[in-house]
């Protein structure tokens, strides 16, 4: 089985990924490229390899570590995805975690640095994120060690029952429309999970997914109206229309499920 570490940079997934394997790592580098990869076996469960993805911000294309994560997810497709959230800085975590759960691999959320949260005495609705997403999230502390054997529970549940993560967050109608026609083109050519990715990222013009399907002229050109006639409704260019979507999504998270130790003081005063 494969369990795979997703989190921004400072996330604490060094940490977490030591905290989980012990002694058992080993380093080496991405295939063709100088970025680290470290893997390892889980303690107490030896027959699980736990791969420890650079730290992102996105999964866009633009940086080598960027394409090497999504290049593993989308390839290797490992069975379950720890995606490591700083509950510290949830709002900015959370836009990774929208793409994470895009890419057909089941996801579980380690809402990590509770104990700083706890300590400031912020409050996190985890039920309702959890619900919002569509994934489960366990508090953990990676300093401390704490949550880390149900983090494992969850994530080994996920893996051995879940196939496919049905996505709840959907996009404004207009974009989604687009998305729905687009998929229509890939059906039949990428699998069922990972369908969704795949349209998002040719509505967004990916260079490098563009060029992974080799289309002939009047697919790309079906293609290109698609998302023309949706850039032209938003008068905006397609790739910024799904950032903004993904923004609006999360600060509706955060009005829903995140309240600061002032406002709640403001709310009760
Ligand atoms: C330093 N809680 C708290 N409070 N801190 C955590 C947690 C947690 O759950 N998890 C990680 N940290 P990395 P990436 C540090 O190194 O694992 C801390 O980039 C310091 N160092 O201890 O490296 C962790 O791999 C001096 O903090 O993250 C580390 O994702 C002063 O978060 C930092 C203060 O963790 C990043 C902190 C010399």
């Amino acid at each position: 089985m494969k369990l795979a570490l997703a989190g921004n940079p400072n996330c604490g997934k060094t940490t977490m990924f030591n905290n989980l394997t012990g002694a058992s790592q080993y380093v080496g580098n991405w295939p063709g490229v100088t970025v680290e990869k470290k893997e390892g076996k889980l303690k107490e469960h030896k027959d699980i390899i736990v791969t420890d993805l650079p730290g992102i911000y996105s999964l866009s294309p633009y940086t080598l570590e960027e394409v090497v994560a999504r290049n593993y997810l989308l390839e290797e497709h490992p069975d379950v995805i720890i995606d490591i959230v700083d509950a510290t800085n949830i709002e900015r975590n959370l836009y990774l975690t929208t793409q994470l759960l895009e890419t057909g691999v089941p996801v579980v959320i380690a809402l990590n640095m509770m104990d700083v949260i706890k300590k400031r005495g912020d409050k996190i609705d985890i039920k309702k994120l959890s619900e919002k997403l569509g994934c489960p999230i366990v508090e953990t502390s990676a300093l401390k060690g704490t949550g880390l054997t149900k983090l494992i529970e969850t994530a080994l549940g996920v893996a051995k029952t879940v196939e496919v993560q049905p996505i709840v967050h959907k996009f404004a109608a207009d974009v989604e429309a687009s998305l729905t026609d687009i998929v229509g083109i890939l059906s039949g050519i990428v699998s069922q999970n990972s369908l969704r990715w795949y349209a998002i990222k040719l509505f967004e013009r990916d260079e490098k997914v563009e060029a992974h399907f080799k289309f002939k002229a009047d697919t790309r050109n079906k293609i290109n109206e698609i998302i023309k006639l949706c850039e032209n409704q938003y008068d905006d260019d397609s790739e910024s229309i799904i950032t903004n979507e993904r923004y609006t999504f999360i600060h509706g998270l955060m009005r829903e499920c995140v309240k600061k130790r002032e406002e709640q003081m403001t709310i009760s005063d």
